[in-house]
């Protein structure tokens, strides 16, 4: 893809977790129809310069409103709630609200479903895809000296990706995150009848815990949440909200 200017464009990877979020936040907010959603060829478009120049970690999703980038999901979520003050209002800066995003956030999702899963699995084949896309951006490095300071970012962003993909401890770090986290969504939702804060607020937090939640539900495993039947009826409210259905159904 090469860049086309454009003032108002969400870069995406479709089905990609934080993707799935950015597209919930304007949908949430209604203003999907202000932005043109455009799609990434992933290992390419986001590695190439122009991109590397909006969002050095060269990951999605991209935002860019009125000609200005803004990488990072967060980001976004802040961004779009202090510039288009229409509710609802998603409380992007409230402590307790961000408490629950980040460690929602550090769950890394890709490593349970294309990380090394059991201690004998081969990923050899895997590590030399890495080392040769780690190639390609020192050779992007060399190819474009004044982006040096953005693919350092982004070879961070890539070594950070391939232990998550070929390690297995990672894997079971991941693992054992989740399960902590369904405990704990599980215990709050009870405390809080049916909320994720006590005060009952609906905020960007309900759109990170549904986003993930509806990414596990679709690639990782359809029934997990089988045994939690209060996350079960949270997030079955949460998708039948027409945010939820514009974005995804
Ligand atoms: N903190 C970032 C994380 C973004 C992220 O991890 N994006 C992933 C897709 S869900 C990505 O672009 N991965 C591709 C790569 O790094 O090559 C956010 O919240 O937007």
């Amino acid at each position: 893809m090469s860049q086309v200017f454009s003032d108002n464009i969400l870069y995406y990877s479709p089905g990609s977790v934080f993707s799935n979020i950015a597209i919930l936040l304007l949908c949430e907010k209604g203003i999907q129809d202000q932005f043109e959603f455009r799609p990434l060829q992933m290992g390419v478009d986001n590695i190439a310069p122009w991109y590397i120049q909006l969002n050095p970690k060269g990951q999605v999703p991209t935002l860019i409103h009125s000609g200005k980038a803004i990488p990072d999901s967060l980001n976004i979520a802040r961004h779009i709630d202090e510039c288009f003050g229409i509710s609802p209002v998603l409380s992007t800066r409230d402590t307790n609200v961000l408490s629950i995003v980040e460690r929602w956030r550090q769950v890394r999702v890709l490593s349970l479903v294309a990380g090394k899963k059991t201690e004998t699995q081969d990923v050899n084949a895997l590590e030399d895809t890495l080392r040769e896309s780690r190639q390609n951006l020192i050779q992007n490095i060399k190819e474009h000296p004044e982006l040096e300071e953005q693919y350092k970012v982004r070879l961070i962003i890539h070594d950070d990706r391939t232990k998550i993909l070929i390690d297995y401890d990672t894997h079971l770090l991941q693992k054992a995150r989740l399960v902590s986290l369904f405990d704990e969504l599980e215990f709050n939702l009870q405390e809080n009848n049916g909320h994720l804060l006590p005060n009952k607020t609906r905020s960007v937090a309900d759109i990170y815990v549904t986003g993930i939640l509806y990414w596990l539900i679709s690639k990782f495993d359809k029934d997990i949440l089988k045994d939690t039947p209060i996350i079960r009826s949270y997030y079955l409210k949460q998708s039948s909200r027409p945010s939820f259905i514009r974005a995804f159904v």
